[in-house]
């Protein structure tokens, strides 16, 4: 198991983390409630950050033509350790039935779940399908038997035979499919059309998902896959023969599917020059493999304007052989060594930064905050312990101090009910931004769409329903920018108004961050059109692919909507968040100072006895501070990643 460990390590030393992270998160709630700073809002705030921390998911995309390894090259990389192949990898066009693979962990069990090739006849999606168990068949995998849970995983392979008019209605090609072997006038065609497999495994467990790709023939048939899935991939790894190099059809399925802007692949993109194997043993020698492989592994490099890091020379199955027999110089032959290095450190690791950076800078930023407000605390208390302390003070002195203090508290008691009545403004202002977008004007729009559509069904018809769909959005999106622009100018300038005060400590307000939801918006429409006008994608023969084509960008642009949504209820009662806080904080610490004076004053107090209670609360504060300052080494990155 040694030379396995890296990818496993680098998924537990992140788990680790985010464990670590969410503690620590706890720790600084308790801390503020402890210096009566946990305000609502702060609370909702941070709670949203644990949720971020809990979902955060990464999948991993297997891509590339037929028979290029991609199933092999997963048996490799995560399954090896099983001591036999787990997922079926066979020679020919096996596997056209799309697979992800992750760890259920609401159900905490492992299964497979199969979708019928005859789904595809129904105008349902698949989207919609996956929230409907009774279309799938599900068989539940024992991961302590391994010998059974590949038996059942084979079924992943499965064909059925069908006439070729049947074939051509499920949307296969024909060229692309083997006769049956009993009647040649039928051919055989894939028996699912999805997989769904969850295994307890210790990296899925952790919120890796891999997406197990068919060629590209299967692409165009499947819009989800097309238009959402493969996009929203954080990584993908491009497999390729290290024998052929990018051929035509790798290089239609790399630019069509892989290469495009509009996809997020902020993880990373890849490609794999797989079976080197099959260069091995040349009668040329060693060097002379060495050096074609170096060649192929340029040209790859130059073709797919990729850094030459990034395509990887292995032989997955050499990989997989080598981890069963348990010999280390044909792992070391066979790559997979580096690459699992390359997944674990730049696929990983990168995601990893992507996720931490911004709650860390976050949570940096909140804790800096109140670090500040405590130290200008200790120097207020360090000037009225100078005076109680001084040889010679009169009462009068202190009476003056404590009206001096009543006075700036006054000024933070106005300002923070000025703040609130912003903030409520800040709040209604929300409304007007949600009734520009809301969930049911965009179901309006989508169901127009359809109307639409019912009445044409050609592809020019798809094509002015989509952009009257697009338009619509976007207009919508546009009005709401507007509107956004003009509530983050209101916040800019209530923070201008009070950041007099706040030393030379510069408060930032939260903005609102819009314009991310109207780039994925464009993005959508982008792939939409390129799946439209794909002629692979066979919407021009069926309808009921039209009709599932629809309702995936529908619910793709619902989704967008929704998180959009989401922005606009949380953003107005944040916006002012770190202004509020530092007011409050403030008010606090002068009314308890006026207090304190006041008690010396009218009480008659003992100076010097007054002054050592002081010194206590200096201490305590001390303390607090200090307690901050651990707390702030402790929210940082994970472990090997910088802070961006
Ligand atoms: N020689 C050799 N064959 C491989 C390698 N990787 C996969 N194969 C074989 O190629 C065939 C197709 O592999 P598979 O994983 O099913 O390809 P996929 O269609 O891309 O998923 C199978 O027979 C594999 O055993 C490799 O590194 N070297
Ligand atoms: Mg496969």
């Amino acid at each position: 198991m040694a030379d396995a460990v890296t990818l496993t390590d680098q998924v537990e030393a992140y788990h680790r983390w985010k464990k670590d992270l969410i503690r620590n998160i706890t720790r600084y709630r308790r801390w503020l409630q402890l210096n009566e700073l946990l305000e609502e809002d702060i609370e909702r705030h941070l709670q949203r950050n644990i949720r971020l921390l809990v979902e955060d998911e990464l999948t991993i995309a297997f891509v590339g033509e037929y028979s290029r390894g991609k199933t092999e090259l997963i048996n490799a990389l995560f399954f090896s350790g099983h001591g036999q192949r787990l997922l079926p990898s066979e020679a020919g066009r096996t596997t056209m039935c799309p697979t992800e693979l992750f760890y259920d962990r609401h159900a905490r069990r492992s299964y497979l779940m199969l979708l019928p090739i005859e789904t595809r006849n129904g105008a349902t999606s698949l989207q919609h399908l996956r929230y409907d168990p009774d279309a799938w068949e599900t068989v539940s995998l024992d991961p302590d038997d391994v010998e059974s849970m590949a038996a059942a995983l084979a079924r992943v392979a499965e064909t059925r035979s069908a006439t070729r008019a049947e074939a051509a209605d499920l949307g296969f090609n024909d060229a692309m499919l083997d006769a049956a072997p009993t009647d040649p006038d039928r051919v055989l065609v894939p028996a699912w059309r999805h997989a769904m497999i969850s295994i307890q495994h210790p990296v899925l467990e952790r919120g890796l998902r891999i997406l197990d790709t068919p060629g590209l023939n299967a692409l165009g048939s499947e819009p989800e896959l097309t238009v959402s899935m493969l996009p929203s991939a954080q990584a993908v790894v491009f497999l390729l023969a290290a024998d052929a190099g990018v051929t035509a059809s790798d290089m239609t399925i790399w630019r069509e599917h892989i290469d495009t802007r509009d996809a997020d692949h902020r993880a990373g993109r890849f490609a794999i020059l797989n079976k080197i194997d099959v260069l091995w043993d040349d009668p040329a020698g060693e060097d002379h493999t060495g050096s074609a492989i170096q060649r192929i592994r340029e040209n790859t490099a130059r073709q797919l304007a990729l850094g030459m890091e990034d395509v990887m020379p292995v032989s997955a199955k050499q990989g997989l052989l080598a981890r069963i027999r348990d010999d280390a110089a044909l792992r070391r032959r066979s790559g997979m060594a580096e690459l699992e290095e390359l997944v674990s450190e730049r696929i990983l690791g990168r995601r990893e930064q992507l996720i931490s950076g911004e709650l860390v800078t976050d949570l940096k930023r909140m804790l800096s905050d109140n670090q500040a407000d405590l130290e200008a605390q200790q120097t207020a208390l360090d000037s009225e312990l100078e005076l109680l302390e001084a040889q010679g003070t009169d009462r009068r002195e202190v009476a003056d101090l404590a009206e001096k203090t009543r006075r700036d508290y006054d000024f933070f008691n106005r300002r923070l009910i000025t703040l609130k009545s912003s903030r409520r403004l800040m709040i209604s202002q929300g409304e007007v931004l949600r009734n520009i977008l809301n969930p049911e004007r965009f179901e309006q729009h989508a169901e127009r769409t359809r109307e639409r559509l019912e009445s044409s069904w050609t592809t020019a018809g798809l094509a002015s329903a989509m952009n009257g769909l697009f338009e619509v959005l976007e207009n919508d999106f546009n009005n709401l920018m507007a509107e956004g622009r003009r509530a983050e100018k209101m916040v800019g300038s209530i923070y201008r108004r009070h950041s007099s005060d706040s030393g030379d400590r510069a408060l930032e307000p939260v903005p609102l961050r819009l314009g991310r939801h109207l780039i994925a918006l464009r993005d959508l429409r982008t792939r939409a059109d390129r799946f439209r006008r794909d002629p692979r994608s066979l919407l021009t023969q069926q309808n009921r692919l039209i009709q599932q084509f629809l309702t995936t960008i529908v619910s793709e642009a619902r989704r967008i909507i929704h998180r959009t949504m989401d922005d606009i209820d949380r953003w107005p009662g944040e916006a002012l968040m770190p202004l509020l806080q530092h007011t409050q904080q403030q008010k606090q610490r002068l009314e308890t100072q006026f207090k304190r004076l006041r008690h010396i004053v009218e009480d008659e107090k003992e100076l010097r006895t007054e002054a050592a209670k002081l010194r206590e609360q200096r201490e305590a504060l001390d303390q607090q501070l200090r307690v901050a300052r651990k707390l702030a080494d402790r929210f940082a990155p994970p472990p090997g990643t910088q802070l961006p």
